[in-house]
């Protein structure tokens, strides 16, 4: 059920939200692997929607993106999203109509293995998001109260949220000593990239966007709006400590607490970081090997592209003192904005490479819909290419999935302000 709801994040407020059963972030749907998923949406939702799955190559039809492979589930109607829960994996789904995604239209979507490559005693879920106190609007120059306008130049987030609690209300994670946790790491903010790590305990990355790695250990990773890592955290280090996610915007950094329950420990001090957010070993990209991670094949088929874009003023020049001029986002591929953009067409079984080169100021995690794509030696669906990155982003894939694909930053408002192709089977 879709619906307008109140939520409340403790000591700060409630707000008016739209979620996913009245939840924030909404419920953990889990499944294993193999298994037929069936999910009805009832919208009770002023405006259409639609749910898209983010990161399981699913059939096209079932893929949730308005107007390419279902319209809008209208206010009072239904579907159901029918699909394999295939591969196992962390993911994530969300509205894909609009901004809505940051009304509050997020959840963390689970599939377990058959047979994980890793031992684990305990498993946690933990989904950071940015949190709007209202509607999020368009980024660009807005009329405020009165006549006045105002630039707003970023999403006017108020908090950063681990499991829907703030910083200074968080959530405790609790392990016994000697325990191998699994911590299931999920990004589907609006905006914010983190840097996340957690005090006295390293993290031995075992997964990203759902795909298995060979395990290797850091002190702290960055992730993107769209990612997803899986971490082993060892418990030999009894106490209470913090865990934290920095991001790349002004906000005081998500929060939550690991407690050892076989310890009676005094909790975190509010302010305490963990060591791996200002130094230690940074997770790059380059340091992962993925498991059954397909040979890259000579590419049938080549698309380069040109990330690009920023702050846009349109008009007020000719008439000076007139009005002040239009100042809107715009976001590009190769100078085109989507949905003024060419679709990028694929035959099936082709192998396809996909070519970024970002010449922004802004990172932009892109995100391919309905399939995973070979960067570097692992799968991913959802990559970070860094602004001014003179180095260019490979992405491989081999097209085996027939339909009509998104391809996007999964920065939400790049992503409404242009960002986007359609990735056409012909
Ligand atoms: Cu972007």
């Amino acid at each position: 059920m879709l619906e307008k709801a109140q939520f409340e994040i403790p000591g700060r407020g409630i707000f008016e939200k739209w979620l996913y059963n009245g939840q924030f972030p909404g419920p953990e749907i889990r499944a294993k692997e193999g298994e037929r998923l069936r999910v009805a949406i009832k919208n009770n939702l002023p405006e259409g929607t639609t749910v898209h799955w983010h990161g399981i190559p699913l059939q096209n039809a079932m893929d949730g993106v308005p107007d390419i492979t279902q319209p809008a589930i209208p206010p009072g109607g239904g579907f159901i999203y029918e699909f394999n829960a295939a591969p196992a994996g962390s993911y994530m789904y969300h509205s894909h109509v609009g901004l809505q995604q940051d009304r509050g239209l997020v959840g963390p979507l689970v599939v377990g293995e058959k047979n994980a490559h890793i031992a684990y005693d305990r498993e946690y879920t933990l989904t950071l998001t940015d949190f709007l106190a209202g509607a999020p609007a368009p980024l660009g120059r807005m009329k405020a109260a009165g006549s006045a306008t105002m630039d707003m130049l970023a999403p006017p987030y108020i908090a950063l949220l681990i499991n829907g609690r703030p910083p200074e209300a968080p959530s405790v994670f609790q392990v016994k000593s000697g325990e191998r946790v699994r911590l299931r790491l999920i990004n589907p903010s609006g905006t914010t990239i983190y840097r996340f790590a957690i005090g006295g305990h390293p993290l031995t990355i075992t997964h990203t966007d759902g795909r298995p790695v060979e395990p290797f250990r850091v002190d702290a990773l960055r992730f993107g709006p769209g990612e997803r890592y899986d971490v082993l955290v060892e418990a030999r280090n009894p106490g209470a400590w913090p865990i934290a996610a920095s991001p790349d915007n002004d906000l005081p950094a998500a929060r939550a607490v690991l407690q050892y329950i076989d310890a009676n420990p005094a909790m975190p001090r509010a302010d305490a970081m963990p060591e791996g957010l200002t130094g230690g070993r940074l997770l790059q990209l380059e340091d992962l090997r993925g498991l059954d991670v397909p040979e890259v094949r000579k590419p049938n088929r080549i698309f380069n592209f040109v990330l690009a874009g920023g702050m846009l003023k349109l008009g007020g020049m000719m008439n000076p003192g007139s009005s002040p001029p239009m100042l809107i986002q715009e976001w590009t591929m190769n100078g085109q904005a989507y949905p003024n953009a060419e679709p990028l067409e694929i035959h099936r079984g082709e192998a396809v490479r996909i070519r970024l080169e970002n010449q922004s100021a802004m990172p932009h995690p892109m995100h391919l819909h309905g399939h995973f794509y070979r960067v570097g030696n692992v799968s991913k669906d959802t990559t970070i290419v860094w602004a001014y990155s003179k180095k260019r982003v490979e992405l491989d894939l081999v097209a085996d999935n027939p339909g009509a694909w998104l391809f996007h930053c999964h920065n939400l408002y790049h992503m409404d302000g242009g960002m986007m192709r359609v990735v056409r089977y012909v």
